[in-house]
């Protein structure tokens, strides 16, 4: 674009008010002295389209037969995109149903095929990230963002770190020239955003800090302090295979599990199951599972939590139609009834070299598993190495009190390629914040894998993501 029509741009955007200048609170949490609002642009159809057609023009590293705009704002841009140039539209929904189809990306496509990303405004980039995880979990390929204001504030950075080009019509310091140029703003306010922008050239992606927060032992080491052959067998298979996905195979049926097990086994260190929720469970199911995690070598954890009185779940345990003890590495209990119920389980799972987590935190909204609670379970942890090893956690990077036995894993449900939830409490963290700013180990996915159209696929996706946010950690 030239300066001429550049300059003529700038003014149209500011004669709609696009252009605010004040004490603006951003996405990223700093306070900004100036804020673009393009949501105006929904209502000037021309102008609206004069920049759907110059984006179009920007030129980007990879031809793409689709676009997809960044809910809200940009969805209008990328509507107007695609009728004038007849290029197909995807849409990501902000938030996934629970319920129906559970899709994130809206519209039609096949793996493989090349999306090119559009948004409003650039400052870190996170939003642009937060609509191309879900596009790449489906198999789609984003190489390219087109943006109508970069701020210059770390995103083209962010961005190509994830292999990302950013291509922006103008950038923060280009609007206040012209602005100025124009009496539009004043020096004073000028000179207050420039040394703004100065100050604030680089906003981390939330989520994503620059350096991983939480600095771990690698998995090797913790492998040779771990006194239970589960734990240790845990830590070497999550290093051969260079995973620490878990997959939650939340399925309806045992036929179905056993599909999703074969298909996605050799990405996962481990497996989770919730025996009870199979409408077709037979007695041969243990075994038929115990042969596929021999074969992709990972473990397999029932997701049981166990909360009874120790007598109790010692028959829990061993006994009824599922005869958990015979098939499953892992399970894991609430010590909501005291230690009893470790001491219990151990009497049955001890001498089968079985292994117990310990709910320290849950992932669901309002849960009670905090502070005290959390720190009840670290301390009966620590007097059971031998059979308990580690937690269910969500954040133990915050814990008062630490373990301090390197051995004790810790294994967090609740994770997605997008921070949100579910409509019923479920919160979703990021792989990344999860291991390296949360301090956990294991990543546990549920519908974020099999709801995907092609899981093996996504818990690759998943298995990568992990493990770089691990080795990133280790740093
Ligand atoms: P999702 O589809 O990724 O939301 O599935 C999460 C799984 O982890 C599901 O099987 C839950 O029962 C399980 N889960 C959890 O979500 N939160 C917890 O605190 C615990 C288990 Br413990």
């Amino acid at each position: 674009m030239d300066a001429a029509a550049l300059e003529s741009l700038i003014l149209d955007l500011h004669a709609i008010e696009a252009v605010k200048l004040g004490s603006f609170v951003l996405k990223s949490g700093i306070t900004s002295p100036i804020y673009l609002d393009l949501r105006a642009l929904v209502s000037h159809p021309r102008l609206l389209s004069a920049i759907a057609s110059l984006l179009h023009a920007l030129p980007a590293t990879r031809p793409y037969g689709l676009v997809c705009g960044v809910p809200y704002t940009a969805l209008p841009i990328a509507a107007v995109l695609s009728v004038d140039r007849n290029i197909p539209m995807l849409m990501r929904r902000k938030e996934v149903k629970a319920h129906g189809t559970a899709k994130s990306i809206e519209g039609s496509y096949r793996a493989g095929d090349t999306v090119l990303i559009i948004e409003d405004l650039v400052t870190s980039g996170a939003s642009v990230l937060e609509t191309a995880a879900p596009l790449r979990a489906e198999g789609l390929v984003v190489a390219d963002a087109v943006v109508v204001v970069d701020r210059e504030q770390g995103g083209r950075e962010n961005l190509a770190a994830n292999g990302i080009t950013l291509h922006s019509l103008m950038t923060l310091t280009e609007v206040l020239a012209v602005l100025l140029k124009h009496g539009k703003v004043t020096q004073e306010k000028a000179e207050e955003v420039r040394q703004f922008l100065d100050a604030n050239r680089k906003v981390a992606v939330p989520g994503v800090p620059a350096k991983p927060r939480v600095f771990r032992k690698p998995f090797e080491e913790r492998a040779k302090s771990a006194t239970n052959p589960v734990a240790r067998r845990l830590f070497e298979v999550m290093v051969a295979k260079q995973s620490n996905l878990c997959v939650a195979a939340d399925v309806g049926t045992a036929k179905e599990l056993l599909e999703l097990a074969e298909q996605i086994g050799s990405q996962i260190c481990m497996l989770k199951t919730h025996v009870d929720i199979l409408s077709d469970f037979t007695p041969d199911f243990g075994s038929k599972l115990r042969s596929i995690a021999d074969k992709y070598n990972f473990l397999i954890f029932e997701d049981r939590k166990f909360a009874d009185i120790g007598n109790t779940v010692t028959m829990q345990y061993e006994g009824g139609i599922f005869r958990i003890l015979d098939w499953a590495d892992i399970v894991n209990a609430h010590i909501v009834p005291g230690p009893g119920i470790v001491d219990g389980l151990k009497l049955k799972g001890l001498p089968k070299g079985r292994g117990l987590l310990l709910l320290a935190e849950m992932s669901s909204a309002g849960n009670l598993a905090q502070g005290d609670y959390t720190a009840a379970a670290v301390k009966i942890a620590e007097q059971h190495p031998d059979f308990v090893i580690g937690f269910i956690s969500v954040n133990p990077a915050s814990w008062s009190v630490a373990p301090s036995n390197p051995a004790l894993i810790h294994a967090t449900p609740g994770v997605q390629l997008v921070a949100g939830g579910d409509a019923l409490g479920q919160q979703y963290n990021t792989p990344q914040a999860v291991i390296n700013v949360r301090g956990s180990d294991i990543i546990i996915v549920g519908r974020g894998i099999i709801k995907a159209s092609d899981p093996a696929k996504t818990a690759l996706e998943y298995r990568l993501q992990g493990w770089q946010s691990y080795r990133t950690s280790l740093l």
